[in-house]
């Protein structure tokens, strides 16, 4: 069984991840979503909510999983028993970053590769932290993430 982990912070999930997420499942027998649990940051959803959200937005995909974690993205793939990380492009900005990270985890795990999927044109604009903005100042946010995903942050930003 080819099994991919597909991490991130997805606070919160946008259209752009799930493309990257549908095109992975296409690839790989399993993909296993993992929402880091990063305490150092304050997100927006809890990873409880993020893992929930992610899991109703995933629900039509039957070879997708959720899981939260904490710690090393190579460490989460070894526990899933996946060979393979993948992870979305988007602009050049995007690559320094993500050159840096497959680097340094390719040290970490050798037996642990990184593949990445060029964002769909459609998306290659759209970051959680626009969402984010954009609902900041109630803006129209229902392109950018499912319907309930944009109830869910307006509910949030509505408290704020
Ligand atoms: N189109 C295509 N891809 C997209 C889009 C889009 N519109 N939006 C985002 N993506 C991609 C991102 O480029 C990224 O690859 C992925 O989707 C997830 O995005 P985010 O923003 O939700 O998640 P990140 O980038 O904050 O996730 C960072 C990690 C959690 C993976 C990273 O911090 C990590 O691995 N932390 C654990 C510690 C570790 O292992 N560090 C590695 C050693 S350096």
């Amino acid at each position: 069984m080819r099994t991919a982990v597909y991490p991130g912070t997805f606070d919160p999930v946008t259209n752009g991840h799930l493309d990257v997420v549908r095109r992975a499942s296409e690839l790989f027998d399993e993909v296993i979503i993992g929402v880091l649990h990063n305490s150092a940051k304050t997100p927006l959803f809890s990873v409880e909510e993020r893992v929930n959200i992610l899991e109703k937005a995933t629900e039509n995909i039957p070879n997708v999983k959720v899981k939260p974690f904490c710690g090393l993205s190579v460490d989460f793939a070894r526990a899933c028993n996946a060979k393979v990380i993948v992870r979305g492009l988007r602009a050049i900005t995007d690559f320094e970053y993500e050159l840096q990270m497959a680097q340094t985890n390719r040290i970490l795990a050798p037996d642990i590769d990184t593949t990445f999927l060029i964002t769909s044109l459609e998306y290659a604009y759209l970051s959680s932290t626009t969402v984010k903005e954009v609902a900041a100042f109630d803006g129209d946010i229902s392109k950018f993430v499912p319907e309930f995903v944009a109830e869910e942050i307006r509910k949030k930003t509505s408290r704020e």
